[in-house]
Formats: structure tokens, C-alpha cells, sequence
């Protein structure tokens, strides 16, 4: 720092140099951000200065926030859920297993997770000291029940399934994985993460969220498809126990039992996510959604008269292409001509998310240039 500040204007000039930098959205197709709604924006700004980890100073915004995880408990299909809004899926997970393992009582023991959850999943087996085991995937990249039951033992703490995976928006069989933790006695954890803001809004009707009754807990993300700012998670969980095992105690503070894992927490974020959910309601994340598929089966479509097959029928707006012979060559050379794309694991393919960002026009761009990049390659 230096010793005399520079003036706004020049740190206005370098501000808005730097974010010249950064890319637009509209040719990401690797993220699952996309732009807040503008309702989101105006709520962030309007609540900026607010401590929701303080929240009798800012009973508003504290509202606000709970007001919100009300609407996403109705969402969820259980109104009596609770929870917090949180810094996004990677804090959720660690919470909810953190919650599992405090119940069971457990401290050297295992969460049995697919082999398709995210990363974050091996912070939790760090942070918590438990070994993750993972479970095969079967042919159509859900877990497979019987590879998660040989995977269990006396000192599991929780099983985890995926409603819309990282890699490939796929769905587990939550409904089964429900009866298995019925079964065993054991917490089920659903992380919900992208597909939270998307399943619910699809004409096909999954049973994966509190509907099935062994689901424990609940990962949903407002600043995936939830169209909120970023930092935006959800945790909520069945009952409230759960949740009280989550509780430090800070006796200065106007809530002395606080359940989220960060101290200060953006009210912000907290307003946000319930003006988007206000303003949007079934009828706005049902066009959103439809709209988004409607962008993914261009794609597929698009791709397939290149001679381009996906990896799975796309579930969700997630969609991994067999870009033969080399994935990776194919998303570097679509890098170099500007476009943001991802690949998979396993099996390998060019993985795209239709976010609401996508257009139309830009999909058949993105096309015409994979199709130009295969011929060449
Ligand atoms: N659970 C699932 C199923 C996820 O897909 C993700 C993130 C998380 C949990 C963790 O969420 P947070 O990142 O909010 O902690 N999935 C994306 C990914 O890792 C996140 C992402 C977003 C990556 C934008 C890149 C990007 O540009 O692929």
C-alpha cells in the first residue's frame, strides 16, 4: 500500500482496466454461474453492509434470509425443512456431513459418496478426518446401489447422492439410495448443488428431494441456477437437529448459538436470493429452465449432424460430447477461437453448460467453429 491513496478516478481507471479483462458470459459454456438477475443486484446493493452472522443488528435482512430458505423448503417438498443460506455447495456439503458425523457420534469414521461428487467432497474427508469411499458408477453414470452397500460399514456416517452431477448433470437414484439409509439407520445427504434450481422446474418429475423420506439433508445453490450473486448457497435439513449440531456458542453476539460455518455472512447474498425467488416465482424459474433445455437440445442436435454423439442423453443443461479423437484438443482449439468449454473425466468428452446466458445465435457460432476444428484436427 502505498503511503498517499490514488484518486478515485485512477482507481476507477485500473478497476475498470482489470475487468476488461475478465470474460463476458455470453461464450462461457464452462461455467454454472451466469450473470444475477437484476432484482438479485439491486437486493445485494440495497443490503451490502449487512451481517447476517450478527443478526439481531440487521433483523431484515435476517428475515429475508429465512423467508428464503422457507420458499426453498416448499421447493424441496418439505415446508417444515430449516436451514441457512450459506457461501455455496462447497460449504453446504461440508456442513451437512459435518451435522452426520457430530450425530453418529462418530470421529474415524467413513461418508460413502459416488464416484461422480465434486471435489469438494475430498476437502470434507480432510477437514473432517474421514475417509471417502466411493462408489462405482454404473453404465449410465449413476451410483450403483450395490457398489454403495458394499462400501458401507459400522463407522459410515452418511451416504451422499447427486442430484445433477458436476460432470454430467446426472441424477442418482435418491429414492433407492433412501430405502439403503432407511435400512441401515443411516443420514442421507443430497447434494443438490446445480440441479436444486432445476429439477424442480422440469415437466419430468424426479423423486429425489425431502419427498423421499430418508433424505436428511439438502445442498441448493442460488448462485448456480438460482440466478442470485455469488457467494450463494443453501443447506437445509429435515430436522432440526440436525442442524443444532452445527451450533458453536459465541455469548457476545445477538444469536449466541450460530449454525454456519463462516463467522460474518453477506445479507446481501441473503436478499438477493429472496428477491429472485419473490420475483421469479415457479412460473419465471419454469421459463428459465425451459428455455435452457430448449438451448441443450439445440446443442445435441447441432452436434449430432457434425457426427458428434453425447455422452448421455442430456438430463439436465449439462451436456458431455464424444469430441473424437481428443476431447482436450478439440476444447483447446475452441479456447483459441474464444470459446469457454470444459472437459470430463471419465469417461472423457467436451463438457458444455446451457446456463442462462446461452443464446441461440451463439450455439450455432460455438457449432460452426467445432464443426471447423474437427475437420481440421
Ligand atoms: N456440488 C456440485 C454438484 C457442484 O457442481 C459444485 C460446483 C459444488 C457442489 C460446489 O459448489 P461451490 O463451487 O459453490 O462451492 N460446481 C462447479 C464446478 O466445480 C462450480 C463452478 C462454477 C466451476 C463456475 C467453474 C465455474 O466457472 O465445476
Amino acid at each position: 500500500m502505498k503511503a498517499r491513496g490514488l484518486s478515485e478516478d485512477e482507481v476507477l481507471a485500473i478497476l475498470h482496466e482489470k475487468r476488461e479483462q475478465d470474460l463476458s458470459y455470453d461464450r462461457i459454456f464452462s461455467s454454472m454461474c451466469t450473470p444475477a438477475h437484476p432484482i438479485a443486484l439491486k437486493a445485494h446493493q440495497l443490503f451490502q453492509e449487512t451481517n447476517l452472522g450478527d443478526p439481531g443488528l440487521f433483523p431484515g435482512a435476517a428475515e429475508l434470509e429465512q423467508r428464503a430458505v422457507k420458499m426453498i423448503a416448499d421447493l424441496l417438498g418439505y415446508p417444515d425443512a430449516v436451514g441457512y443460506l450459506s457461501t455455496g455447495g462447497t460449504e453446504s456439503n461440508i456442513q451437512a456431513i459435518r451435522a452426520a458425523r457430530n450425530a453418529a457420534g462418530i470421529r474415524d469414521g467413513n461418508v460413502v459418496v459416488p464416484r461422480s461428487a465434486h471435489f469438494s467432497f475430498d476437502k470434507i474427508g480432510d477437514l473432517l478426518r474421514l475417509e471417502v469411499r466411493k462408489a462405482d458408477l454404473d453404465e449410465e453414470l449413476k451410483v450403483d446401489l450395490n457398489s454403495v452397500e458394499r462400501l458401507i460399514d459400522e463407522k459410515t456416517v452418511a451416504l451422499v447422492g447427486i442430484a445433477g452431477t458436476t460432470e454430467f448433470g446426472q441424477v442418482d437414484p435418491i429414492d433407492r439410495l433412501g430405502d439403503l439409509a432407511l435400512d441401515r439407520g443411516l443420514y442421507l445427504h443430497v447434494d443438490a448443488a446445480f440441479g436444486g434450481f432445476v429439477l424442480p422446474f422440469m415437466e419430468k418429475k424426479w423423486r429425489w428431494d425431502f419427498g423421499v423420506e430418508a433424505v436428511s439433508s439438502i445442498s441448493i445453490d442460488p448462485h448456480k441456477m438460482g440466478m442470485s450473486t455469488v457467494p450463494g448457497g443453501g443447506l437445509l435439513f429435515r430436522d432440526g437437529r440436525h442442524l443444532d449440531m452445527l451450533a458453536a456458542f459465541a455469548p457476545y453476539l445477538t444469536d449466541n448459538r450460530p449454525t454456519a460455518l463462516t463467522g460474518t455472512r453477506s445479507g446481501g447474498s441473503a436478499a438477493a436470493t429472496w428477491a429472485v425467488m419473490a420475483h421469479l416465482g415457479k412460473e419465471g424459474f419454469t421459463r428459465i429452465v425451459r428455455r435452457c433445455m430448449a438451448l441443450t437440445d439445440q446443442l445435441v442436435a447441432g452436434a449430432r449432424a457434425i457426427g458428434v454423439e453425447p455422452v448421455l442423453e442430456p438430463i439436465m443443461n449439462v451436456v458431455a460430447l464424444k469430441a473424437e479423437p481428443s476431447p482436450e484438443k478439440v476444447r483447446s482449439e475452441l479456447m483459441k477461437r474464444g470459446w469457454l468449454v470444459s472437459i470430463t473425466q471419465d469417461p472423457r468428452a467436451l463438457r458444455l453448460i446451457l446456463m442462462p446466458h446461452a443464446t441461440r445465435d451463439n450455439i450455432d457460432l460455438l457449432l460452426d467453429d467445432m464443426a471447423a476444428v474437427m475437420r481440421q484436427l
